[in-house]
């Protein structure tokens, strides 16, 4: 449904909360993860002025090089969610260890996020963005530990992610609820409620196909044979190389993205926590399907999966059922 704000008539994001979650302490966590968001977008907005392109000088809980803006974007949102008295446990592709809230300052939420995914984008101002999913604690007592977090994706309450483009938008869901869109105005300083109920393209949209062809030679032979079918189906090639917008894209036009297991990195590139679950809830409550594609012998659904490390990695096919069941049928195939 799309609801196109005017001047004078326009829902902000806490209105749209205020107005739709009957839970106070998740209301505030949105709302600090929305204000976190715009603290990302007006730096990487300023970025070349401010001097915030380049190298921090260290490497995260990945082993990979820090930038400035990865750095800056990550302070941004742990203090936000510590301050937002909200939260118990944090889990950050920044930090190698989770972090557990003060008892003083811990509420029910346990947020894990990805501040700044698409690093390798970031110095030719290319889109970026901000995924996250947030889990309700279920262990006794104010502390929160790391198992509040490490559960199947079917747990998850809300989840979302922020892009940073052209205009910032962010876009979210409550638990098997309807997908929001919001778009940052900027001389307004809020976000904005532009679309509710967003969908996946009925039949599967534009014939796109996303993924980094680059690794084509360490693919198995089902993703071979998609990419194959893609081709000699006229299917168009788009690939930023940012989740979020490729993720995005997918939602909007259709087509799908995958980012396969292969011979170098069995377990594929993209992490279950912050990058595949929250992905998979938007991409289903769109309806699409999000899958893992074959992965320790069977076909399964993304969030079935039940991580065992924080930074835990899996393979990620998503998209509208028409390209994502292409693909899995090839596994099907040659299983
Ligand atoms: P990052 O968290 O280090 O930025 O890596 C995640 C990104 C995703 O945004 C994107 O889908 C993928 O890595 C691109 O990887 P590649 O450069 O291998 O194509
Ligand atoms: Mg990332």
């Amino acid at each position: 449904v799309e609801n196109i704000a005017s001047e004078s008539d326009f829902k902000t994001l806490t209105q749209w909360l205020m107005a739709n979650t009957k839970d106070l302490e998740l209301t505030v966590l949105m709302a600090q993860l929305g204000l976190a968001c715009k603290a990302t977008s007006r730096a990487c907005a300023k970025a070349g002025i401010a001097g915030l392109f380049g190298m921090y000088g260290s490497e995260n809980s990945s082993g990979d090089e820090q930038k400035k803006l990865d750095v800056l974007s990550n302070d941004i949102f742990v203090n936000a969610l510590v301050k937002s008295g909200s939260c118990c446990v944090l889990v950050s592709e920044e930090n190698e260890e989770p972090i557990i809230v003060p008892e003083e300052v811990a509420g029910r939420f346990c947020v894990a996020f990805d501040p700044l995914d698409g690093s390798s984008n970031i110095d030719c101002n290319v889109s970026t963005g901000t995924i996250f999913a947030v889990y309700e604690k279920v262990s006794p007592g104010k502390l929160g530990t790391v198992k509040d977090i490490l559960r199947t994706g079917n747990d998850i309450v809300a989840a979302g992610y922020c892009m940073y483009g052209a205009a910032t938008e962010l876009v979210m869901c409550f638990k098997a609820g309807k997908v929001e869109r919001f778009a940052l105005d900027p001389s307004l300083g809020e976000f904005v409620h532009t679309h509710s109920n967003v969908k996946i393209p009925e039949g599967g949209g534009k014939k796109i196909y996303s993924c980094n062809e680059g690794n084509s030679l360490n693919w198995d032979e089902s993703i071979k044979s998609s990419i194959a079918f893609f081709k000699e189906n006229k299917y168009a090639a788009r690939y930023v190389g940012s989740m979020v917008s490729d993720v995005h894209r997918t939602i909007l036009y259709g087509g799908c993205f995958i980012y396969p297991a292969d011979k170098k990195s069995p377990k594929g590139k993209l992490r279950v926590l912050y990058e595949g679950f929250p992905m998979a809830l938007i991409v289903e409550a769109v309806g699409g399907v999000a899958s893992t594609g074959m992965f320790n012998g069977s076909i399964q659904r993304m969030l079935d999966l039940v991580p065992t490390d924080i930074h835990e990695r899996c393979p990620v096919i998503l998209g509208c059922p028409r390209d994502v069941e292409i693909v899995l049928s090839y596994y099907k195939k040659d299983a």
